[in-house]
């Protein structure tokens, strides 16, 4: 048996729907699969796209299973249940390990930069020529998964291939055309329901030597500028709890902005020598969408060039 399957820490929906639209291709084409993950499910599988009532499947090891890892690449982060030397397929969109795999297993590994892991297996789906078959569960999961993982599609990494899976996944899943403002509203509300169970979730420690602040959170939401204006103090309280040099991105889809909130001088210093920000009472507004991973590739930039002056974005 194929057990289609993920990382350890979290199941996000690109993770959820990846494992679950791939293992129903694999049974399509005659290959008994599981979608198979013990990770705990966060905000952005919200409560509609649960009441879709797809599921994981229950999940009995047995001797000679095999592993096929999607949306994760990672060997030190994938589920429990896998057996490393059984890994016979990889399909995920994080950078760092293609070399590994593709050593490992040639051209099982597909390893690329691209908004969404959920467009590689709807390609898989397009080149099998089964996208007819393809159940309305399993599509809207791909199509939320695209949104979700592009920012709406306004994130960096979004390529063609993310924008045309979207279309065709959502004509067929018939998806209303509010659905992105819908989708990322309820995960707002998720988020703002348990504000610190989502801070702590998506929480980084960076090494003192990163140039940004040690304490890293991020939140992708609706609406930043509703979201800090109701729960400001609390998110400020609850990050100077975690250390003295701390910053929030909060990614606004609907303004495509960054807000950084960063109260400690020393904080506000360091994104300042990355970035031409002005901070005001703690905030600074970027006219763009900036992920984590971005401001993370800036600081190593940094590192290597230090007489370069701040990026003018
Ligand atoms: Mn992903």
């Amino acid at each position: 048996m194929k057990v289609v399957t993920s990382g350890s820490a979290y199941l996000d929906i690109d993770a959820y729907a990846c494992c679950i639209a791939y293992a129903e291709l694999l049974n399509l084409q005659g290959v008994d699969a599981r979608a198979v993950s013990s990770a705990p499910l966060n905000a952005s599988i919200s409560k509609t796209v649960l009441g879709w009532q797809s599921s994981l499947d229950d999940y009995l090891p047995r001797a000679g299973d095999e592993f096929v890892l999607v949306d994760v690449s990672d060997y030190q982060h994938f589920d429990p249940a896998v057996v490393l030397e059984q890994v016979v397929e990889v399909i995920d969109h994080h950078p760092g390990f293609e070399n590994y795999w593709a050593q490992k297993l040639g051209s099982a590994a597909d390893i690329l930069p691209i908004g969404a892991a959920a467009t590689l297996i709807f390609q898989r789906w397009e080149s099998a020529e089964l996208l007819p078959l393809i159940s309305k569960k399993s599509a809207v999961l791909l199509a939320t998964a695209i949104l979700d993982n592009t920012l709406n599609f306004t994130g960096q990494l979004t390529t063609q291939s993310d924008i045309r899976a979207y279309e065709v996944l959502a004509q067929r899943a018939k998806l209303e055309a509010d659905w992105p403002e819908r989708y990322f509203a309820e995960c707002q509300a998720t988020i703002e329901s348990d504000l610190i169970g989502a801070l702590a979730v998506d929480m980084k420690r960076l090494k003192a030597d990163s140039n940004l602040p040690q304490v890293f959170a991020q939140m992708a939401v609706w609406d930043a500028s509703a979201l800090i204006r109701t729960h400001r103090s609390t998110i400020g309280h609850w990050l100077a709890a975690q250390g003295g040099d701390w910053l929030l991105n909060v990614i606004s889809i609907r303004e495509c902005r960054s807000y950084f909130l960063a109260e400690p001088l020393v904080s506000q210093q360091k994104l300042s020598q990355l970035l031409s920000i002005e901070w005001h009472a703690g905030m600074a507004v970027l006219e763009r969408a900036l992920l984590r991973k971005e401001l993370l590739k800036l600081g190593l930039e940094r590192i290597s060039v230090m007489s370069k002056p701040p990026l003018v974005l």
